[in-house]
């Protein structure tokens, strides 16, 4: 070890034993790889590819904070964790940030000494169910056993949704994802539900027949996820934050994987504060001003990971819809980087 690395180990030791908690991107640094709570494998948002490499948009999330707090979207560390798991890993320290499908509440925003660090993807809560049951609608349901994940929002929202409007059914919840999986598979369930984005990766990924089963149109809730750090680090917040609203930004202005040294040339202050030909962002964060750059360069705009990872160029064909830009009808409206 040498002597700067020793220092800095010893620094954090002292920040521990005192019970201050260490800055994270220290942590981070001295680590050399960003540490992203994911989940344990559901395609399109944060799965193992064939080769083993984790791929989705919760993925490229954490790919960009590596590229902006080392210029390298490889230094990522990828933790699986299960829906019950999540919140004590962050916690603990075990993961630096949740990047995986965590629904914002203010309960979890308040409670749990987390603190949500933006929106990447709003989505709903809905039903999936297999086409033999001849449901066309969730108020057909009545009687159903419908099989959740334990340690999700999803097991009270439904509960809420089904007295609102007297419907009863009986709840199978199981702990983790490949079981509850397969006992819907298997028929130990009428009815798989949670969040629309969970349901379509389920249906194209984990289903045999992915043509035998069918989506129902109701979305019973508002199901907002994005990533999660610990409270009482804003310089770490912030680094989160803005590492995903430059993805954002990035799209609004036209900027890609394929253009952005072209664009580096651009007239548009706003693309010049951006890129880091304007100064300061960077420095505002702590980190150097290629930082959002690095972002577009190595995991692409926001446009650009959800149509590689959920929408048109992925198996799950998931539609813009809320995530489409705000100036295309949709809710994703980057804040500024001025
Ligand atoms: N958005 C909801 C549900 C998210 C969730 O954890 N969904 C489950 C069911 S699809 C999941 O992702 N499981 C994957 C795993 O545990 O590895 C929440 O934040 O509670």
């Amino acid at each position: 070890m040498n002597i700067a690395k020793g220092l800095i180990g010893a620094a954090l030791l002292a920040a521990a034993a005192q019970g201050a908690q260490a800055a994270t991107l220290d942590v981070v640094r001295q680590r050399g790889a960003v540490a992203c709570g994911t989940t344990t494998g559901f395609a399109g948002f944060s799965a193992p590819d064939a080769q083993g490499k984790w791929q989705g948009l919760d993925v490229d999330l954490c790919r960009a904070i590596a590229a902006a707090v080392f210029g390298d979207a490889d230094k990522i560390k990828v933790v699986p964790l299960n829906s019950q798991q999540r919140f004590t890993a962050l916690q603990s320290g075990e993961v630096d940030v949740l990047t995986r499908n965590t629904t914002v509440t203010q309960q979890r925003d308040t409670a749990l000494g987390i603190i949500h660090a933006g929106i990447n993807f709003y989505d709903g809560q809905g039903f999936l169910v297999p086409k033999s049951l001849g449901v066309k609608s969730a108020k057909e349901i009545n009687g159903a056993t419908i099989c959740l994940q334990t340690g999700t929002s999803n097991e009270n929202t439904l509960a809420d949704w089904a007295r609102a409007n007297h419907v009863s059914y009986k709840p199978v919840v199981i702990e983790t994802f490949n079981e509850v999986v397969n006992a819907f598979a298997a028929g130990r369930c009428d009815v798989f539900s949670t969040d629309a984005s969970g349901l379509a990766s389920i249906r194209i990924s984990k289903l045999q027949n992915p043509d035998d089963y069918v989506v129902l149109p109701e979305i019973i809730s508002k199901e907002p996820l994005g990533p999660f750090v610990r409270q009482g680090d804003d310089a770490w917040l912030n680094i989160v934050r803005w590492s995903l609203s430059a993805m954002i930004e990035a799209e609004e202005y036209g900027v890609s994987s394929a253009n952005v040294d072209e664009q580096t040339k651009s007239a548009n202050p706003n693309i010049k504060r951006i890129l880091g030909v304007t100064p300061g962002g960077g420095a505002n964060l702590g980190l150097d001003e290629k930082w959002a750059y690095n972002i577009v360069k190595q995991v692409g705009n926001y446009g650009e990971s959800f149509e590689r990872n959920v929408g048109q160029g992925s198996p799950l064909k998931i539609k813009r819809g809320l995530n489409a830009q705000w100036t295309q009808g949709g809710l994703m409206y980057a804040l500024p980087i001025r």
